[in-house]
């Protein structure tokens, strides 16, 4: 008879238990189930408070749990396409403890990071980037004569990205054991697009597959309590029959097997047993659902990608006060557009990170979706100018460095039309240093033809944004920060702003401020704090990054001891942007600490040297 007690306690979390991959095969098979539970319950609440990727986590539970239960990292190699889907993967490898400081200052960074764990074994952040770097390892793997696998885990999305099927073009001729899981859950961060999402969509609603789907489930009940011999013989007989043939995967030179349930654990463990003993690349097409075990994440899985703090019951999350730059820009677009039939809108897969989404609502005939797939959104961009209409290319500044050829070989060399818009300009945040934008200044200043600028509040985004719209001699770009700015309007009569024309807030004896963009608040700050040490301050808001208003430059540095810009030169780790600001300096204070020495060497005024 069981006793009182053991009918009320509450069963022990078996993630608890969970302190690396080697526990996760301890556990009895039918018990992982309970593991996806937990993990699950897990990301929900921790994510509530951290912010982060949990649609796309909770969509590869099953997944990761049944890639530690057959695989044995960090000997074997998960190699994860943009690695936003890894917390899973972190939470099993011994990272447990510190989730909840998941994209905190000092915690965990939402990313797979080298420096973080030897489980990590590549970093990424920008997607397209996996099937390359597992083809090297796997490469580098046979030439050393060793034999661990190395597993890439690629969403659908990773294949709208050009780079993927350049990796797949030399998989054949350069490995023979390579694992390829494909993750189809339809979306992108908004639905995916394009032919291969529809490819994908065919074969996974084919009736074929339901039929084969049956099968693998009936194949898993058979082979419990064979022998192992037996069981390697029934699996390679099943899992073989688990192919629909897929012309595009198996001309590439990878054997395909799929479409098969994502979230049904043995089924995966058994199809991982068998392809882990393939002598030919292979390709794992799993069907899962993004936002699985959430209703508020299964019903906007565009929001539930990645988004900020959430209240665990609804799904809530805090309203923006003022709108932010990425809103205005897609509003003011759309407003521009009615009246002018030239200007159309490119996305390489963000229509809401970038504003977009309203343009596409008012004028969806001039609105492009191209996928991840960056370099062909400039190129695309290139074609349409070629036509005479006016291309706006709305990108993360991060994202951009993928097209930095085409900012040059296309672009500039044939001054074309392009509108260049970089949103996440800066520091970008709890991402951390695969996002933060911090580079585009660098990549498109030294290029001939282009004009590049930033505005220091809404209002001057609108006048740059109008500005643009009416420039018609070649390529022009904008860089603005993540989120809203210090004003609350949106501008309803936007002016011309005058080409290469900085603005001279205020003029001063002793220092000059240029404070680009969102650094102009730092700056005003900065100079009312010299000000109050009886320090004359000029203050300027450069606008433009490119072509330098050399004029306004050079009578400053005539006219005042030192010249000060604000800007840092390292990598950024992830942290709220305030905290990043203060450790690397970029706050009013530290500006004046540095700034006040200076002044007291070469100034007779606040020089102490006789
Ligand atoms: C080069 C680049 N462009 C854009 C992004 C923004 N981004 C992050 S995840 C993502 C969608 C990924 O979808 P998928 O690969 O299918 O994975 P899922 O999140 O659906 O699991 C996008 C567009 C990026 N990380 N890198």
């Amino acid at each position: 008879m069981k006793s009182d007690f053991s009918e009320e306690a509450a069963p022990a979390r078996l993630l608890e238990e969970i302190h690396s991959p080697a526990d996760v095969k301890a556990l009895r098979e039918q018990d992982l189930p309970q593991l996806a539970q937990e993990v699950r319950d897990e990301l929900i609440k921790v994510l509530s408070q951290t912010g982060g990727h949990l649609g796309p986590n909770l969509g590869v539970v099953e997944l990761t749990i049944a890639l530690h239960r057959v695989f044995n990292t960090p000997r074997d190699r998960f190699v994860m396409d943009v690695s936003h889907q890894g917390y899973v993967h972190k939470m099993l490898t011994g990272r447990l403890e510190r989730f909840p400081t998941m994209r905190q200052y000092g915690g965990l960074n939402g990313f797979l990071l080298r420096t973080e764990s030897e489980h990590d074994c590549y970093g990424a952040g920008h997607a397209g980037t996996a099937l390359s770097a597992g083809l090297g390892m796997a490469v580098g793997r046979d030439l050393k004569g060793d034999n661990e696998h190395i597993v890439v885990v690629a969403g659908d999305a990773a294949f709208t990205n050009g780079i993927s099927y350049e990796a797949l073009n030399n998989v054949k001729a350069n490995t023979k054991r390579f694992i390829v899981v494909l993750n189809d859950n339809e979306w992108s961060i908004a639905k995916n697009v394009g032919a291969i999402a529809s490819y994908l969509n065919s074969i996974a609603t084919s009736p074929t597959f339901t039929h084969l789907h049956e099968k693998a489930r009936q194949f898993v009940q058979a082979i419990a309590g064979k022998t192992a011999v037996e069981f390697a013989h029934k699996v390679e007989e099943s899992v073989k029959g688990l192919i629909v043939p897929s012309v595009i995967f198996e001309e590439l030179g990878l054997r395909y097997y799929g479409p098969i349930d994502g979230h049904d654990i043995p089924l995966l463990i058994r199809t991982f047993e068998f392809l882990k003993t393939q002598e030919e690349p292979v390709l794992l097409h799993i069907l899962t659902k993004k936002g699985k075990g959430y209703e508020p994440a299964i019903k906007q899985p565009d929001k539930f990608h990645g988004l900020g703090k959430y209240k665990l019951e609804t799904g809530e999350t805090a309203p923006t006060p003022t709108p932010t730059y990425s809103e205005i820009i897609g509003k003011t677009l759309a407003k521009f557009a009615q009246t002018n039939q030239k200007i159309v809108a490119i996305t390489a897969a963000m229509p809401s990170g970038t504003g977009l989404a309203h343009f596409a609502k008012a004028h969806p005939t001039r609105y492009f979706d191209v996928g991840i797939a960056e370099e062909h959104a400039a190129l695309f961009a290139c074609g349409l100018a070629t036509q005479g209409l006016k291309p706006f290319l709305t990108i993360y500044s991060t994202f951009m460095q993928r097209a930095y050829d085409m900012t040059i070989h296309d672009i500039a060399i044939q001054k074309l039309n392009v509108a260049l818009c970089m949103d996440r300009a800066g520091l970008s945040g709890d991402d951390g240093p695969t996002h933060h934008g911090l580079f585009d200044i660098g990549y498109l200043r030294h290029i001939p033809n282009w004009l590049h600028m930033q505005p220091k509040n809404e209002d001057e985004f609108v006048d740059m944004l109008w500005t643009m719209a009416n420039y018609n001699s070649g390529p022009i770009a904008i860089r603005y920060p993540r989120g809203s700015g210090p004003g609350a309007q949106i501008k309803s009569e936007p002016k011309l702003l005058e080409i290469g024309k900085a603005e001279v807030v205020q003029h001063g004896r002793d220092v000059a401020i240029f404070g680009l963009g969102n650094m102009f608040e730092v700056a005003e700050d900065a100079a009312r704090k010299l000000e109050e040490k009886g320090i004359s301050v000029a203050l300027i808001n450069p606008r433009w990054i490119k072509p330098l208003d050399t004029g306004t430059l050079e009578f400053f540095a005539r006219g005042v001891e030192v010249v000060c810009t604000i800007d840092p030169d390292e990598f950024t780790e992830h942290g709220t942007i305030p905290i990043l600001r203060k450790k690397h300096g970029i706050t009013a204070d530290v500006l004046v600490e540095k700034v006040l020495p200076l002044l007291k060497r070469k100034s007779p005024a606040h020089s102490t040297a006789a």
